[in-house]
Order: C-alpha cells, then sequence, then structure tokens
C-alpha cells in the first residue's frame, strides 16, 4: 500500500472547503489507491466551525483517509505537508479597492510561504486559489526562495473548464470530446480564452473547433466575454461565488499535475513564466502545459496569431501593474 500523503488546505472552514473536502477524502484528487492525511488551517474566528468539519470527516468514515489536523496554527499546518491547496485569504467585497486587497493578502501570503518553506515537505507542491491568485502565488514564490519556483502555481483550471464547457454546450458534444484550449494570463476579467489550438473528437477523427464552429464572431467575442464574466454570472445567479466548480478544478489541477495529462493533450495552469510566448519572465502567468511524472512543462512552438499576441499582452500588463502593487506592500 502507498504511504499516505499530506495535504494542506487553508482557509479549509470556508465554502469551497467544504465541497473540496469529501472530494480529497474520497479520492477524487489523488487517486482512488493514494491514502491522504487532510491539515486543516482556518483563523481563530472560524476555529469551531473548521471543528465541524472534523467531525463530518470523521463521520464520512472515507477508507482513504488516514487523519485529520485541524489547527489555527500555521506551523502545526504546514509540518511535513506534500500537497499544498491554499484557499484562505481576505476576499474582495463590494466597496474594497483592488489594491487594499492585494495588500491584504501580500501579508497573509508572505507569511505563509515562510511557514511552508520552513516545515512542508521539500518537494511540496503548491496550489494557490485564494484571489488575486496570480499575485499571492507571486508573493509566495518570492517570499520563500527555497521552495522550487516549479512547485508553485495558481488555480486556472475553473477558467479552463468553463470554457471547454461552452464549447461543448455549443457543439452539443461531449465535454470529454473537447481538448487543449488554452486560458492565457491573469485569473482576472483579462484573462484569454483561446480556441485557436483546441480540437474535438468526432467520427471522423479531431476535428479543431475553428473549423466545427464557423460562427468565428461568436469565438471572437461572447464566447470569450462569456468565459472571462463567468464567475460574475455564478454570483449574480447564486449571489454566492462559485463553490462546487472551483473545488472540481482544484481537484483537476492536482490530479493531472501529480499523475500526468493524457500525451498530446495540456491544461491551463498558473505557472512561473521562463519567457515563453515572449511573456516577462518571473510573472505567474496562465499556459498551456502537460504534465509527466509530476512535473509540468509548457507547451512550445504554438503560432500565436495577431488577435491573440495583443490579448495575451494585455493580461501580462496587468499582472505587472499587481506586481507593483504587491511589491510595495512587501516586507511592511
Ligand atoms: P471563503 O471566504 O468562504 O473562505 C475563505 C476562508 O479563508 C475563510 O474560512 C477564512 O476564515 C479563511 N482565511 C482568511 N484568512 C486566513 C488566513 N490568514 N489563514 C487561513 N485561513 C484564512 O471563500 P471561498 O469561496 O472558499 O473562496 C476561497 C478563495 O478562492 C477566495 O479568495 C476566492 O476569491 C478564490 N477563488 C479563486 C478561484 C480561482 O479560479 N483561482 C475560483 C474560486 C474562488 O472564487
Amino acid at each position: 500500500e502507498k504511504e499516505p500523503l499530506k495535504v494542506l488546505v487553508t482557509g479549509a472552514a470556508g465554502q469551497i472547503g467544504y465541497a473540496l473536502m469529501p472530494m480529497i477524502a474520497r479520492g477524487v484528487m489523488l487517486g482512488p489507491d493514494q491514502p491522504i492525511i487532510i491539515h486543516m488551517l482556518d483563523t481563530e474566528k472560524a476555529a469551531e466551525a473548521l471543528n465541524g468539519l472534523k467531525m463530518e470527516l470523521i463521520d464520512g468514515a472515507f477508507p482513504l483517509l488516514r487523519g485529520v489536523v485541524a489547527t489555527t496554527d500555521v506551523v502545526e499546518a504546514c509540518r511535513d505537508v506534500n500537497i499544498a491547496v491554499m484557499l484562505g485569504g481576505k476576499p474582495r467585497r463590494e466597496g474594497t479597492e483592488r489594491k487594499d486587497v492585494i495588500s491584504m493578502n501580500v501579508s497573509i501570503y508572505e507569511a505563509q510561504a515562510s511557514a511552508l518553506e520552513q516545515h512542508a515537505a521539500a518537494d511540496c507542491k503548491v496550489l494557490v486559489v485564494a484571489n488575486p491568485a496570480n499575485t499571492n502565488a507571486l508573493i509566495l514564490k518570492e517570499s520563500a526562495p527555497s521552495i522550487p519556483e516549479k512547485n508553485i502555481t495558481c488555480l486556472m483550471r475553473l477558467d479552463h473548464n468553463r470554457a471547454l464547457g461552452q464549447i461543448a454546450e455549443k457543439l452539443k458534444v461531449r465535454v470529454s470530446d473537447v481538448k487543449n484550449i488554452i486560458i492565457w494570463g491573469n485569473h482576472s476579467s483579462t484573462q484569454y480564452p483561446d480556441v485557436n489550438h483546441a480540437t474535438v473528437a468526432t467520427s471522423s477523427g479531431q476535428r479543431s473547433v475553428r473549423d466545427l464552429i464557423a460562427d468565428n464572431e461568436w469565438l471572437n467575442t461572447e464566447f470569450i466575454t462569456t468565459v472571462q464574466q463567468r464567475g460574475e454570472a455564478i454570483i449574480k445567479a447564486r449571489k454566492r461565488s462559485s463553490v462546487l466548480s472551483a473545488a472540481s478544478a482544484v481537484c483537476d489541477h492536482m490530479h493531472d499535475w501529480l499523475l500526468g495529462t493524457p500525451k498530446g493533450t495540456w491544461v491551463s495552469m498558473g505557472v512561473c513564466s521562463d519567457g515563453s510566448y515572449r511573456i516577462p519572465p518571473g510573472l505567474i502567468y496562465s499556459f498551456p502545459v502537460s504534465c509527466q511524472n509530476g512535473e509540468w512543462s509548457i507547451v512550445q512552438g504554438l503560432k500565436i496569431d495577431e488577435f491573440s499576441r495583443a490579448k495575451m499582452d494585455a493580461t501580462a500588463n496587468e499582472l505587472i501593474e499587481e506586481k507593483s502593487q504587491a511589491y510595495l506592500c512587501l516586507g511592511q
């Protein structure tokens, strides 16, 4: 039998935590033969709720679940963890400025970065979900220089899955038959969902999405804005932000990172740019990646047209701006 993996979830007492926990405990994230120990961290204010969640996890009698730690102590939470899913943070409320949200999260991510650096397993893989996700991941990377850059990522898979869903609905095909969509850039409304390399499995082989959807106008406008604004649309309809789709995307992200993407297939992950596609090195930017042996690599050599170039640069520029705002708050 495999050794249990320790999975830290910060902000576990929140909405996404509640949906994510049973998925992890049932093996959706790491596979049906991988025992796990869950470490849950939240703030003092949420300590009681966190304990309640621990009780429910015990009551779930999940065969793969070998232990649950519920704590408000960041050191205890981080100790020896192999995987860290960072849901904890200060979300943007109506009336808060974006720069204030950045500054509140910078202090959280600086502190948690150093706890991870000192106490997590040396090869711990980190997924930042809390917004602003890319910039929080950047702060974590800058504040924890001994964690290898390649082990720090942010969640773009929800956007990726939303884009797959829109194409599948439009073409009335199975979502599992659509592949190789790309989300470029920031997890914000400047993200660029790109279908130029996407294909659909049909009875006559792989066909390009551009061939199958003759309506270029729809692909270049409505499709893009629908994906960009999907989070807002969910809030409007549910009066709460995305939860089950976010939790599911977290599992997809970690699953594919650890267990690999099928040959010829890629997914979108926010990773540290190495300058690929002329994106400034060091930014945490969403790229198409394929994964093998627990490592992601950016898919190279895709042709980028002028339309895409402009959108990829616009979202990079927003990240550069967020980065400079975050740097003003670092070390304060
Ligand atoms: P909630 O506000 O329900 O949960 C956040 C939890 O974090 C709370 O329980 C809070 O007490 C805790 N927390 C705050 N500061 C903390 C700290 N210093 N240490 C530990 N815990 C702390 O938000 P939820 O709906 O669960 O969303 C979690 C985060 O994901 C939010 O920042 C949200 O904006 C972000 N999202 C990012 C997505 C992405 O695709 N990257 C999509 C989903 C989601 O909106």
